[in-house]
């Protein structure tokens, strides 16, 4: 059994944020697959592994976590990569996280969510995230005007964490390339970081098996 084991599935980009950081470690890991789009993380026994219902989870040296902003957090303990060098970072690390958490990942997860993999979702709602996550994204765009990374002149947890769902192309609605340039440019440092791999490569379930359709509900 390899050293970590993370609870994962290829379309989630919260999942992507732990799977990355250990492929940038170079860790010995494996995903447990969870079937998302089949109701997995609303049954019991999911539930048993996640009161919260979701993925990620880590499970490492008899722990077990959730919550990727803490996940990443572990790992950057226990890998001693890409964590913070002293208390100034380590509280600007968390209040990048912190907006990730709650505006970035958030709307952005949520409106591709809606567009990609829902049908007959409403316009009105979709409409709104789009809003939303635009914006959140903006604030990253001004943040990233004069600087390489997010906190430090090096990548961290807080860049690994807003990068979970940059890399899933068209699916996400947004067109970083033109209206975003310095994520944009951001995205490919990060993508040029020794390990880097896709979602869709680093973690299983891709491509869905009902591609080219859009689930109900
Ligand atoms: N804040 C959480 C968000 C996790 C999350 O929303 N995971 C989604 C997949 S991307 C999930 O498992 N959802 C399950 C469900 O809603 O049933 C984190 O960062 O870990």
């Amino acid at each position: 059994m390899a050293e970590y084991r993370l609870y994962c599935f290829a379309q989630s980009g919260n999942a992507y944020k732990p799977a990355l950081h250990l492929a940038l470690a170079g860790a010995d890991w494996e995903p447990v697959f969870v079937d998302f789009f089949n109701g997995e993380t609303k049954g019991a026994a999911y539930r048993k592994i996640n009161v919260m219902g979701e993925v990620p989870v880590l499970e490492h040296a008899g722990k077990r976590l959730s919550q990727s902003g803490v996940i990443l957090d572990y790992l950057a303990e226990t890998t001693g990569r890409f964590g913070p060098a002293n208390g100034d970072e380590r509280r600007e690390i968390l209040r990048w996280i912190l907006f990730d958490n709650h505006k970035l990942t958030s709307y952005l997860a949520t409106f591709r969510f809606l567009r990609t993999f829902v049908n007959k979702a409403n316009p009105d709602v979709v409409g709104f995230l789009g809003g939303r996550a635009k914006a959140a994204v903006g604030v990253l765009e001004a943040h990233l005007e004069d600087r390489d990374f997010a906190v430090a002149d090096r990548p961290t947890i807080a860049d690994i964490s807003m990068a979970g769902y940059i890399y899933f192309g068209d699916e996400l609605g947004i067109d970083i390339d033109k209206e975003f340039p310095n994520v944009a440019r951001w995205r490919d440092r990060i993508a040029d970081l020794p390990g880097w791999k896709h979602p869709y490569e680093l973690m299983p379930g891709h491509p869905l098996p009902r591609s080219g359709e859009k689930a109900t509900g």
